[in-house]
């Protein structure tokens, strides 16, 4: 029951709601007085987490599973959803300063953009965490550390595939291998990265080519509206290439809507590797998935207490993270944890 309604508020994108680990309540905008170093006066950890949004299956069990870390770790939590606006996320992390929290956790929504407000928190002596996504600031004292994939590992891993069953992927026999890329949210760095790695796996074929490419910003109904207009466009098309899995669910829609067959008229490659991907993987209606874990509660909570403790963190954190394809995901689905 907890599980949905954490799932559920954090989904109706409530700003600068606090959550506490212990269920004992504690006033919006308390948190402990002593703030920057350390625990609070209560000697507990108060975190403060501006997460990006709820656009996508994976943002949602990577909300779910931050908050229940935070419960498992006895660390106070204020979390924030920016329905994917910079600018919200930027308010949520001085909202945070003010209250003086022990550590700021986030996922910055693009790579650009932070040094003003990474500053102010690193003037206010609170430690920042990036998770998920990174940031292209130059000067890398602005933050502890960066948890989260390596996004152009799983482009290339995606290109792989391709690469390995080009043959199978050239659905109609033309010789060439026309690919339509979904992108993810304009100048988010698993939208950058994960197109760069699997353009590089693919430029080693010369018969594979992408002919379209445009952001559906990770959702579902952005995937299939650009889908659509990729199918009006252009006939011919063999594969989609979709940044993450709910993009792809959309062009199933879209695909389907236009009396193909998806995962055999048109063949989907997709990033993530969430429940709703594997079942439509396992039905055959996708071909390959990179997985991409969004399970970063446990190591965030972990290396937070390691920086308030002055310990020594890695500059760098890479989840661990496989690929399926319709077989294993058939196998692997029961036991899925997201
Ligand atoms: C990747 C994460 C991406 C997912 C999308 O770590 O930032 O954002 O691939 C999500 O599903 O919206
Ligand atoms: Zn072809």
């Amino acid at each position: 029951m907890v599980k949905k309604n954490l799932a559920a508020i954090s989904a109706v994108a409530l700003t600068a709601l606090t959550l506490t680990a212990c269920g004992s309540s504690s006033e919006a905008g308390g948190g402990n007085e002593t703030g920057g170093k350390g625990a609070g006066s209560d000697g507990k950890i108060t975190m403060g987490f501006a997460q990006v949004g709820a656009e996508s299956g994976w943002r949602t069990a990577n909300s779910t599973n931050i908050q229940e870390s935070a419960a498992d770790a006895g660390i106070e939590l204020k979390f924030s959803d920016a329905q994917q606006k910079q600018e919200n996320q930027i308010k949520a992390i001085r909202s945070y300063i003010q209250q003086k929290v022990d550590v700021i956790a986030f996922s910055p929504v693009v790579e650009t953009g932070w040094d003003g407000v990474l500053q102010e928190a690193k003037r206010a002596g609170i430690p920042v965490i990036l998770t998920d996504r990174a940031v292209d600031s130059e000067d890398t004292s602005l933050y502890k550390t960066f948890l989260g994939s390596d996004f152009v590992e799983e482009g290339k891993k995606a290109g792989q595939w391709l690469v390995d069953n080009a043959a199978d992927a050239d659905v109609d026999g033309d010789g060439d291998i026309n690919v339509v890329e979904l992108q993810g949210t304009t100048g988010a760095a698993p939208a950058i990265d994960r197109k760069e790695g699997f353009e590089e796996v693919i430029s080693s074929n010369p018969e594979i080519a992408i002919s379209q490419s445009q952001t559906g910003d990770f959702t579902r109904d952005g995937g299939k509206q650009v889908m659509e207009a990729f199918l009006q466009s252009e006939d011919g098309i063999d594969v989609v290439f979709a940044h993450n899995d709910d993009m792809g669910l959309g062009a199933i829609e879209a695909i389907e809507a236009a009396g193909l067959e998806p995962g055999k008229d048109v063949k989907i490659i997709t990033i993530d590797a969430v429940k709703d991907g594997m079942t439509a993987l396992s039905e055959g209606k996708i071909n390959f998935i990179v997985e991409c874990s969004p399970l970063l509660g446990p190591q965030l909570m972990d290396l937070a207490k390691k920086v308030l403790d002055g310990e020594e963190v890695p500059a760098r954190v890479v989840t661990e993270e496989t690929t399926f394809t319709q077989e294993q995901a058939a196998e692997v689905l029961p036991t899925r944890a997201y």
